[in-house]
């Protein structure tokens, strides 16, 4: 798979699939949750509704998928990251399942492009340098999982939209571009 790395808004970048750092009710929040929410509209969160009332929402570390509305996608991937405690509750192991589940999720949806935020290193506090290396050893490991299954893969372009500089200037030392 390729890895491109932006620097920006999420919600402008045109992509198959858009993966949401939500929370466990999956009922809106602020920061990339509330941008992708407010740009895509009802179709996003009647959607949620549905998962929220019907399946109990998505838990820490799972994904699950919704329409994309508006957004410049066809489905938007909700996963979400665990709130950092220091690390001593899992976080690692689970912010890497959020990557892995999401691209689960997009391969099912068929989606060739798929783009992340820095999950969880918003107001769930997760350090971000540490966030980054889970994030790219995540991709290399979903490979792996796909390659030793022998199942086929349909997601060709891996997109890291960072909306900080300082995200943004991380990736890019550990990519080495
Ligand atoms: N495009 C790309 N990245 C963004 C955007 C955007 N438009 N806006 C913010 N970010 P956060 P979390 C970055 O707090 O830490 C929500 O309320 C941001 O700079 O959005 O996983 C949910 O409902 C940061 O690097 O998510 C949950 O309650 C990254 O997105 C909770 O926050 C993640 O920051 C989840 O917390």
């Amino acid at each position: 798979m390729n890895i491109e790395l932006k620097l920006g808004d999420i919600t402008a970048i045109p992509v198959d699939a858009i993966v949401n750092a939500a929370n466990t009710s999956l009922l809106g929040g602020g920061g990339v949750d509330g941008a992708i929410h407010r740009k895509g509209g009802h179709e996003i969160f009647e959607d949620c509704v549905v998962l929220s009332t019907q399946h109990g929402g998505c838990k820490v570390g799972e994904a699950v998928y919704t329409r994309a509305g508006k957004l410049p996608a066809q489905h938007v991937i909700h996963t979400v990251g665990p709130i950092w405690y220091g690390g001593v509750k899992n976080e690692e192991k689970l912010l890497k399942s959020c990557y892995i589940k999401a691209l689960q999720v997009a391969n099912k949806l068929g989606a060739k492009t798929v783009s992340f935020p820095n999950i969880s290193t918003g107001v769930y506090r997760f350090p971000k340098e540490k966030a980054a290396q889970i994030a790219l050893q995540s991709i290399k490991d979903y490979e792996e999982i796909i390659a030793n299954a022998q199942t086929a893969n349909s997601v060709s372009t891996v997109i890291f939209v960072c909306f900080e500089q300082v995200n943004y200037d991380i990736y890019k030392n550990l990519l080495g571009i």
